[in-house]
């Protein structure tokens, strides 16, 4: 039922394993994956560009949400960072003749890799329904193609506008702005695939959707407890601020089916130490646990906790606080007292020392940091995890003080901005409140689509127009052929990019790209070079700006887009001052301050050297502003991931190459692969037991109650130190093996990280 996946010229008969290694990364990591591309830049670009990068007067790494410390270094960035610069930033534009040269239908047989090697976009291009080409268009044809299709609809809810998480808060704020005033709450982003379930849990427990930990918390952490995240490809630098925090005295443990790179030392006795030095081992314990355990691993820690506070009544729990800042500790009690460790084995797939050994820690600890990333969020119960890892925090007084907190460690560069600016389905009466008060407008109060259910509006043909501020939302949803089919069926898609994706290929009937500014340009408008704003992880604020010179004239920044979209939208009459935007992001920070709760003083605050940091009630005054007005302690009940026998549980992950849907190289050094990307890892032991090989090619197929089979052809199996049960593909080429209703409950997000699969000998190989 899955088209046939596009095939590289470097095709999988190539690929090569070898042993994993571990983090050694820095510059020959770059030069190896980029080296044709960085020797494009020419050396005055790449000066410039390496120079600024993370510093104060240049602009924000756009790899990750990893925050800045106060006191930077020269070189303030790492490996990956500097890949998606220099993939950003190449001087290859795709010239005009690209278009005529290459029908819509051929761009659909290219790789997401070939794609994004053909460089820059530098022209808005439009294809009609019934064309079969795009054709380069002036921006005002462009913009008068998307309103007159936006005026069109009958409904303003037959149109959705997605955001992807690299988007400024300026060109979010307006976005979202245009969006409502449009008359819809259909604004779906990235954040639905990916933190959404950190969100919903934290909103309702300790009543902020974000961090409670500031940067230097790292350094006065006793514990580190890093879940379900591989920080040495997605947040490399998060492993100089645990190197430093183990200096100090810190004790690190990594809860993961995999062993990461940079967290364990694997086999592979490598001593090369590269830029950022990750020459180390990190973790001093790690817990090999089975896809999903995360909840049942946290209820047992808690059960412990509780166990040993009555062992030794007043000594382990924080009573002070639970009694002043928390309700529910008896309900919880109550409920872990029935806990079955033997469930808790079974799902975790630990032994009960190990746990023990968490346990002890953990109690042991005065100040604990638990981070966590897309292992945790992209499960079935992702929120009851997320609600779990609270409960333990709050045992022991572990939220609002010191080197203690709950950190869950964001993707998208601005994911975390782009949504305290108002990029959501579901925003607040008191966002949507300000907003009638400062613009002459009453916003729509009925709840929009998320990312999901904006492929199902389009299966019922209720969604029309498609909306795309980034990103590559074809490439990076669930059940791809779905998704794929359900998008070809809109009348029109509009995507602002910075280079092609699967999603200028699989498009509406009528298809707009409209090219945009990278984060490393310069962007100059009619009162002068203009600068942006972003929020990290840990609510920090503060100014990106554009170094090098425009990759083509043409180009339009992503806030004169949103605001030319608008106009040519809701007419020069709609009251809001949408040249005032495009030509001052003065003007806009003027009503962010005045609508985005602690923006207060907002131009004024975002200019200091340093940014500013949102208030945070949890944090700053473990304050909790849930509906009971203290932090709450949840009981959830336990659901272990079923697997039936004969099955894996599948994950699909990220390669250290790759930028989400972007492919910098067919490579995955860390884990030893190269030149290829069609593998699944899979435990030694289950290969016995399934009577598999490594090196033997499958095809992979998941299954889903009432709907037949989907299937993923050709990979060659990797046996691999993953936990017993567990598989891992990587990401986007899997998306086709998860169904669309496949969820999070509480959280509509796609689970990624569990898909039951089984494994049969390929057909054909390839
Ligand atoms: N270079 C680079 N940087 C990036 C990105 C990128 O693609 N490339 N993407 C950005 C984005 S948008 C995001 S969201 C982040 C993603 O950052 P990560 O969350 O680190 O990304 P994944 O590759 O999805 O890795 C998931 C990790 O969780 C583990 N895991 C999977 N399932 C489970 C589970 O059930 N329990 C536990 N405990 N662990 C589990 C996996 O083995 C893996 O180590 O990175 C951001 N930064
Ligand atoms: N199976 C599976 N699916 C997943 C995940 C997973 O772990 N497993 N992870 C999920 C997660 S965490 C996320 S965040 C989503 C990511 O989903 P998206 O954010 O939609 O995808 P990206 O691949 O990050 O988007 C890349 C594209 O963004 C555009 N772009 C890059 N920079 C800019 C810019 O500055 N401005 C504009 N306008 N465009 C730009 C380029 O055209 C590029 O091709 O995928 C999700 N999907
Ligand atoms: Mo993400």
């Amino acid at each position: 039922m899955n088209p046939k996946r596009p095939i590289d010229d470097a095709t999988d008969a190539l690929i090569k394993v070898t042993l994993p290694g571990h983090a050694a990364a820095g510059i020959p990591g770059v030069v190896h994956s980029m080296g044709p591309a960085l020797a494009q830049l020419g050396p005055r670009r790449t000066l410039a560009l390496f120079t600024s990068m993370n510093q104060k007067e240049g602009f924000d790494c756009m790899s990750c949400a990893w925050p800045d410390p106060e006191s930077r270094k020269t070189l303030e960035f790492c490996e990956n960072g500097a890949k998606a610069v220099i993939w950003e930033a190449t001087p290859i534009t795709v010239p005009s003749s690209f278009w005529a040269e290459h029908p819509v239908d051929e761009l659909a047989t290219k790789s997401e890799y070939w794609l994004g090697q053909q460089g820059r976009l530098i022209e808005p291009v439009y294809k009609a329904a019934g064309d079969d080409h795009y054709r380069p268009v002036s921006w005002d044809e462009a913009f008068a193609l998307a309103g007159a299709a936006l005026r069109g609809l009958d409904s303003p809810h037959q149109a959705a506008f997605y955001t992807s998480g690299r988007a400024s808060n300026e060109a979010a704020f307006a976005y979202q702005l245009f969006v409502r005033a449009f008359g819809t709450n259909n604004l779906p982003d990235c954040s639905n695939m990916c933190h959404e379930s950190t969100g919903t849990a934290l909103s309702e427990v300790i009543g902020i959707g974000k961090s409670t930990v500031s940067y230097d918390d790292f350094e006065r952490a006793d514990l580190i407890i890093v879940m379900g995240q591989n920080p040495g490809t997605n947040h490399p630098r998060m492993l100089t601020a645990l190197e430093d925090a183990k200096r100090a005295g810190a004790t690190i443990v990594s809860v993961n089916p995999l062993p990461e790179a940079g967290l364990q030392r694997y086999k592979n006795p490598q001593t090369v130490r590269g830029m950022i030095g990750k020459g180390t081992t990190l973790a001093d314990q790690f817990l090999q646990i089975r896809l999903g355990g995360d909840m049942a691993l946290l209820q047992a820690l808690s059960k412990r906790v509780l166990e040993a506070e009555a062992a030794r009544p007043g000594t382990v729990l924080d009573q002070a606080f639970l009694a002043e800042h928390c309700v529910g500790l008896d309900e919880l009690a109550a409920h872990l007292a029935q806990l079955d460790e033997a469930e808790v084995l079974a799902a975790t797939g630990l032994t009960g020392a190990e746990i023990d050994e968490l346990a002890d820690r953990y109690i042991r600890a005065e100040r604990v940091i638990i981070t966590w990333a897309m292992g945790v969020t992209q499960h079935k119960k992702a929120v009851a995890g997320i609600k779990e890892i609270v409960n333990l925090l709050l045992l022991r007084g572990n939220i609002g003080k010191p080197g203690a907190g709950a950190s869950p460690i964001r993707g998208h560069s601005n994911v975390q901005g782009d949504r305290t600016m108002g990029i959501w389905e579901r925003m607040p009466d008191s966002f949507l409140d300000a907003l009638a008060r400062e613009f002459p407008f009453e916003p729509p109060r009925e709840h929009g689509v998320d990312a999901v259910q904006g492929i199902q509006a389009m299966q019922r043909g209720d969604i029309k127009v498609w909306v795309s501020l980034g990103g590559n939302f074809v490439g990076a949803i669930s059940d791809t052929a779905a998704a794929e089919s359900a998008m070809r069926g809109t009348d029109l898609t509009v995507q602002i990019s910075t280079k092609l994706n699967r999603s200028h290929a699989v498009t509406g009937k009528a298809a707009l790209i409209l090219p945009t500014l990278g984060r490393t340009e310069i962007d100059r408008q009619a009162s002068g070079v203009q600068f942006v704003t972003v929020e990290d992880s840990v609510c920090a604020v503060h100014a990106s700006r554009g170094r090098v010179e425009p990759v083509a004239p043409n180009l339009l920044s992503e806030v004169a887009i949103v605001s030319r979209l608008a106009r040519a939208t809701l007419g020069e009459t709609s009251g809001i001052d949408w040249e005032g935007f495009e030509s001052d992001y003065d003007v806009i920070r003027d009503h962010i301050a005045a609508v985005v709760p602690g923006c207060a003083d907002y131009n004024e605050k975002v200019r200091r050297s340093e940014g500013f940091v949102l208030p945070n009630g949890p944090r700053d005054s473990r304050t909790f502003p849930t509906a009971v007005g203290k932090a709450i302690l949840t009981v959830n009940e336990l659901e272990r991931v079923e697997c039936p026998p004969g099955r894996l549980l599948l994950q699909t992950l990220r390669s250290h190459d790759q930028f989400n849907t972007t492919i910098y190289s067919r490579n995955d050094r860390y884990r030893g692969i190269k030149k290829g990307r069609d593998v699944v890892f899979v435990n030694p032991d289950d290969l016995d037991e399934l009577g598999l090989d490594d090196g033997q090619h499958v095809d992979v197929f998941s299954e889903w109650p009432g709907q037949p089979d989907r299937e993923l052809r050709g990979m060659r199996i990797v046996a691999y130190p993953t936990a017993r049960g567990c598989a891992a593909a990587y990401f986007p080429e899997a998306n086709v093996l998860i169904p669309l209703a496949s969820t999070a409950e509480g959280s509509n997000t796609p689970v990624s990280k569990a898909v039951v699969v089984r494994l049969e000998p390929a057909r054909t190989v390839g």
